[in-house]
């Protein structure tokens, strides 16, 4: 006799493989539902698992020419098949009965004794080994899930919290315990948040830098407070360029910092007029671009940024797109997918005093693959900015509110 299982994501699924590999007279003897054990319960679906067995003899028997499909060499050929070897058991038992009329009656009655054992021996056995790793497998995934709970609570996408949890599957001893869990999601989080990209003069100067993003989310703002940094700390010679033209009030705003700081200001209205910046503040470290927050649906005004960045040559220039935390994630996506089509960012993100959910900051990163650089925490200018630090986000995104 051949006894295997068979495992399929259907119970037909599964009987077809059985009288495939088994032949039609195959028969079932027990069929079950096998749930993923341990971490796999958060990613894989149950199968359907069947005991299926045929009685080799009984063609032995009446000689029947064993073809290239016989079962027996069928399942040297058929992958996929996840238990073998329990065969031939009752081999010695239909060999000896040699009343061809009896055999029936006398072999299926042995049969039904050594299929009842067999289940029940399979069975004792199956469910000792659950109840062996069920108690690991079962704390670890609490603690597991405590984590993935806490990272969707505070907003990071489910998509990227799965991500991360089967990422760090392959790092876990199987009895991790919470603290090795929380440490591996830790280090990743880590990982994926990179390396904060922020100004450096250290290259050629001017360093143009482009401030770009959608109506009021702090871009002018930032830019006084960086700028004040560089301008008190580094002692660096800094100007400032507007290209928000659009509204008086907006240039008023910068030209009031400008005055505060003692930094000259150009207003500007074209790409020729940029260029010519370029080559008035020549003698500068830095300077800012402040462009005008249009809604990102307006193509006309996407162009005209595009056009003034370009202006400046590429080794020359960043670019710094200011997304604030408050904003639903869903616009967020829209958002940095438009201004992907206009330059290479890096991530400035403001209002973070106003949120207490963070998990946007860590799901832009993911998607755009833009690195982060400063994050803004109140309208105090230039206090309220400091550069985005991965730790303290990843400690953020573990904590409950
Ligand atoms: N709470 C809070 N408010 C901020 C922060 N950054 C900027 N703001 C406020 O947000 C408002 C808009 O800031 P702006 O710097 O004018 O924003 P903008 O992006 O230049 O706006 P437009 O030029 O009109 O597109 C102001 O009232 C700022 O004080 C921040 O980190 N937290
Ligand atoms: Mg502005």
């Amino acid at each position: 006799m051949i006894i295997k299982k068979f495992q399929a994501n259907t119970e037909t699924e599964a009987i077809m493989l059985a009288r495939e590999e088994l032949g039609r007279d195959a028969i079932v003897m027990n069929i079950k539902t096998i749930s993923p054990k341990g971490i796999y319960k958060l990613f894989r679906k149950p199968v359907v698992e069947i005991t299926a067995a045929v009685d080799d003899n009984i063609n032995y028997k009446t000689e029947k020419p064993k073809s290239v499909n016989s079962p027996v060499q069928a399942k040297k050929q058929v992958p996929g098949i996840i238990y073998d070897e329990t065969e031939d058991i009752a081999q010695d038992t239909v060999k000896g009965t040699e009343d061809a009329d009896a055999a029936p009656s006398v072999i299926e009655k042995k049969l039904n004794d050594l299929q009842n054992l067999l289940v029940k021996q399979l069975s004792e056995k199956e469910a000792a080994e659950k109840s062996e790793d069920k108690e690991v497998s079962n704390k670890s995934l609490a603690c597991i899930r405590l984590i993935y709970n806490q990272l969707v609570d505070n907003e990071v996408d489910e998509k990227y919290a799965n991500q991360i949890i089967s990422e760090i599957e392959g790092t876990l001893k199987k009895d991790a315990s919470m603290d090795n869990i929380l440490a591996a999601v830790y280090q990743k989080l880590i990982l994926k948040l990179g390396q904060p990209k922020t100004i450096e003069l250290n290259g050629k100067t001017p360093k143009f830098i482009f401030v770009i993003g959608p109506t009021g989310v702090g871009k002018t703002t930032t830019i006084a407070k960086i700028a004040s940094k560089f301008k008190v700390e580094e002692k660096a010679r800094v100007a400032f360029v507007t290209a928000d033209t659009y509204r008086i009030a907006a240039v008023e705003q910068l030209r009031t910092y400008a005055n505060i700081l003692g930094v000259p200001l150009k207003v500007i209205y074209s790409e020729e007029e940029i260029k010519q910046a370029r080559d008035d503040f020549s003698d500068y470290d830095i300077v800012f671009v402040d462009t005008a927050g249009r809604s990102h649906r307006n193509k006309e005004h996407r162009d005209d940024v595009e056009l003034l960045i370009n202006a400046i040559p590429r080794e020359e220039r960043e670019t710094y797109l200011v997304l604030s935390a408050t904003t639903k994630y869903r616009d967020l996506i829209k958002i940095t997918e438009v201004y992907k089509e206009i330059a290479d960012y890096n991530l400035i993100f403001t209002k973070l005093d106003e949120t207490s959910c963070i998990g946007n900051l860590f799901n832009i990163r993911m998607l755009t693959d833009a690195p982060l650089s400063y994050a803004t925490f109140g309208q105090n200018v230039p206090d309220d900015i400091a550069r985005i630090d991965a730790q303290s986000i990843a400690k953020q995104l573990l904590r409950g509110q």
